[in-house]
């Protein structure tokens, strides 16, 4: 039986503890390893930077989620209520828009890919905020209309010329180093690596006048290499534009790779798509 001292002790240990945490709250426990669903597709350059990030950091992988049919479901609407993917969630905690998905995937699980050093990190957001605020632009202009979101604009010259030069400027500015986070690829570099490759591909020149610089064949070539490893975002571009390239009149999937017949099948049968940005 417990003698006086011993239950004095063991009242003073309970009272050590500290208090439980507060009621849950949405995203109040995270679990301590991360197996962050993305919900998206791979056709999505929109998603495949966080669906790359997840799958470098080993703290996530992609959950299939169509645009315009599974986004409009309302287990889809409670995790994100302006229907859009790409879409996170981690345990309880939900999340939308690519680049508050990434930024909380790297804080999380992946910090090498959002340094804390504030000029450092300053450098990752604005790239970010660079791209987001007048660079998607320019995609909506050039690489959605080949993969069948929305018409052609009125001058296509006009706009492949605007959308190189504003490459050429983002790799003065921000590709000194070998990536924008430096020697290593950072948020920035996630976020921008699927859409730079797709401006390589022959078909983006020829139908929506893109020259892609140099600068940024090499840091698809450097992405590739370090976060790319298995060739799933390249195989899945290349398959893509192939495709499209050969006419979408006759699509024929059966020499493409299960990644890439899953991008394709993503893109062609939307219906609405033509609303997309
Ligand atoms: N600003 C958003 C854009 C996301 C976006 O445009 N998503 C498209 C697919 S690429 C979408 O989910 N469309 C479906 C819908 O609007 O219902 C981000 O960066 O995450």
């Amino acid at each position: 039986m417990q003698d006086a001292q011993e239950a004095a002790t063991e009242a003073a240990n309970v009272q050590a503890v500290p208090p439980p945490p507060p009621p849950a709250e949405q995203g109040a426990n995270p679990p301590a390893k991360g197996e962050c669903l993305i919900y998206g597709i791979t056709g999505s350059m929109n998603c495949m930077g966080s669906v790359l990030l997840v799958t470098a950091g080993g703290c996530g992988k992609l959950e299939t989620c169509m645009p315009y049919q599974d986004t409009a479901k309302p287990e889809f609407l409670a995790i994100n209520p302006f229907h859009r993917v790409p879409a996170l969630k981690d345990g309880d905690y939900c999340l939308a828009e690519s680049n508050a998905i990434l930024r909380y995937v790297a804080t999380s699980y992946v910090p090498d890919a959002y340094p804390t050093d504030p000029r450092l990190r300053g450098f990752i957001n604005w790239a970010m905020d660079r791209f987001s605020s007048t660079m998607y632009a320019d995609c909506r202009g050039t690489l959605n209309p080949i993969l069948g979101y929305g018409l052609p604009p009125a001058d296509q010259a006009a706009v492949g010329k605007k959308c190189s030069q504003n490459l050429e400027e983002f790799a003065k500015v921000f590709l000194k180093g070998k990536f924008v986070g430096g020697q290593k690829p950072s948020i920035a570099d996630y976020k921008v690596a699927p859409f730079f490759l797709c401006y390589e591909h022959p078909v983006v020149r020829a139908r929506s006048c893109v020259e892609c610089p140099d600068r940024i064949k090499q840091f698809n070539k450097d992405f590739a290499a370090a976060c790319d490893t298995t060739g799933m975002l390249s195989s899945i571009v290349k398959g893509m534009f192939d495709l499209v390239q050969r006419g979408e009149e006759d699509i024929d999937c059966s020499e493409a790779t299960p990644g890439q017949q899953e991008a394709v099948k993503s893109l062609f049968p939307l219906p609405g798509r033509e609303h997309m940005s």
